[in-house]
């Protein structure tokens, strides 16, 4: 099973058909309609179908790790590397993102099963000028995001990952991604579903290629904007 192998795009159905290949760990979201919230909140769900992702909780989020739980990276632990075929790898710490220009920007989260959080802002730096700082040699074609939860990555074209509404993301609701969403540090990618979004961001590799990633080799579409 995978992506059709003429690159057709794979329907959300299939998609959610899929889901029974792996468990995803599901933290139900804090804000559940009232007294509900107490009794959920603090329940790990196991999801190895799909199914309490289609389950009408609201508009709230999940909390997605394919790992389990992750070490907390702070301030000072804390690295992002970006490497590969480029002509300057660099390698920046939180302080050092977090001096470089910010773009702040408001949007729908999607997540490829059907639930969705609007309306949330964002701040980070652009990916965009982190590639043209690592200057991508001329065989690179892809970016290949890596977890520091050790299992988790995605891929984007070279064009891709340069639009306007990537970004490393540094901000959440006006504060710090909290660890759950994959902070200090994670992508986000307004025009994309949730899985392009890497969490505990650790490694930007550019690559000669577009490789599929985590979901990709699970069948999720390697192209992954919202609506197609
Ligand atoms: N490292 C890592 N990043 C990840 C995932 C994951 O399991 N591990 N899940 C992806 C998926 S499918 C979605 S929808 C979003 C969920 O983001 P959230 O956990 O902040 O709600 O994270 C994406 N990034
Ligand atoms: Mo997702």
């Amino acid at each position: 099973m995978g992506a059709d192998p003429d690159g057709a795009p794979v329907g959300r159905r299939v998609v959610l058909g899929l889901f029974g290949l792996g468990a995803v760990g599901i933290v139900t979201g804090s804000k559940i309609q009232g007294g509900l919230s107490e009794l959920l909140a603090p329940v790990q769900l196991r999801d190895p179908t799909g199914f309490t992702a289609l389950v009408p909780l609201g508009n709230t989020w999940r909390y997605y790790s394919v790992t389990g739980s992750v070490t907390p990276r702070d301030a000072t632990s804390y690295a992002l590397t970006v490497s590969g075929l480029v002509d300057r790898p660099t390698t920046y710490r939180l302080a050092d993102l977090e001096a470089l220009p910010q773009t702040a920007f408001t949007d729908t989260f999607q997540c490829v099963t059907g639930w969705h959080v609007p309306d949330v802002p964002w701040t980070g730096v652009r990916l965009a000028g982190l590639l043209d700082a690592a200057a991508p040699t001329a065989e690179a074609v892809g970016v290949r995001f890596h977890s520091f939860d050790g299992t988790y990555s995605v891929n984007m074209t070279l064009d891709q990952a340069r639009a306007d509404d990537v970004i490393v993301a540094l901000s959440m609701y006006g504060a710090p991604v909290t660890h759950d969403h994959g902070g200090p540090v994670r992508i986000y990618s307004g025009s994309m579903y949730g899985y392009k979004s890497t969490k505990w961001l650790s490694e930007i590799e550019v690559t000669p290629n577009n490789e599929p990633g985590y979901w990709e080799d699970r069948g999720y579409p390697l192209d992954g904007f919202i609506g197609e």
